[in-house]
């Protein structure tokens, strides 16, 4: 059988099995990262608006699907569902291994997922903490503390070093394939741009070159 054959077969018989649906929304840096993972992975499935202005998270309906209020959630065929954004791309990893997205060796799995939690904590983390604590957006919705929004936005900066530094050595962040850490970083690189202005400095050269290459995939538009 000849890689495209067995590629088809595949993806046939993953068909056959694929979730349902995802819930979805374009502004949500979450349910992004899931976009970018199925478009690497070159898998459609159908999609629902969530409406996040409107509330609609919040309503009993998809409360049912997932208590948090938050997207994305990816239903299952069995009309079950999962959320997590990670943990939904951990189940299309599971079922359509290739390319991976989680690496292949042991070595190579376990640096994708240091490089992920560092990601998850150290930018993440902050990003919203800086956006939530510091814009206007979400004054007098709870009680916002201008010296958290101060805090985050240090630690979204020294991260920044970190990810300049460490990509001096490797052209993607957990080594020299794209991974899902990637996947995270740039979700949240371009959420620090766009919901709290921060950007790497001038002189961070490896971390604005691996930035325009992983804006440059293909998937980073979905
Ligand atoms: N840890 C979750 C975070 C999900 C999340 O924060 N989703 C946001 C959009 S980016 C949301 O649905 N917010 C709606 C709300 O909180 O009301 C994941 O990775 O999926």
């Amino acid at each position: 059988m000849t890689g495209a054959a067995s590629g088809r077969t595949l993806l046939t018989s993953i068909q056959r099995r694929l979730p349902v649906k995802l819930y979805d929304n374009p502004t949500s840096k979450s349910a992004r990262r899931v976009r970018i993972f199925l478009a690497e992975k070159g898998i459609e499935i159908p999609r629902e608006n969530v409406d996040l202005n409107r509330g609609e998270q919040r309503s009993p309906a998809f409360l049912a699907k997932n208590p948090l209020g938050q997207v994305p959630v990816l239903e299952l065929e069995d009309g079950t569902y999962l959320a997590e954004s990670v943990a939904i791309c951990r189940y299309f990893e599971e079922l359509q291994p290739a390319p991976p997205l989680f690496g292949s060796t042991a070595r190579e799995k376990a640096e994708v997922e240091m490089w992920s939690r560092r990601v998850e904590f150290g930018l993440a983390g902050p990003v919203v903490t800086a956006w939530m604590h510091g814009s206007p957006m979400w004054a007098g919705r709870f009680a916002q503390i201008p010296a958290l929004a101060e805090t985050g936005r240090g630690e979204v900066c020294s991260f920044f070093r970190l990810l300049d530094g460490v990509l001096a050595d490797h052209e993607f962040i957990a080594g020299a394939d794209f991974s899902m850490a990637d996947i995270l970083a740039l979700c949240s690189v371009d959420f620090a741009a766009g919901a709290v202005g921060l950007t790497a400095d001038a002189g961070q050269h490896n971390l604005a070159r691996w930035h325009k290459a992983v804006s440059g995939r293909p998937s980073a538009r979905a």
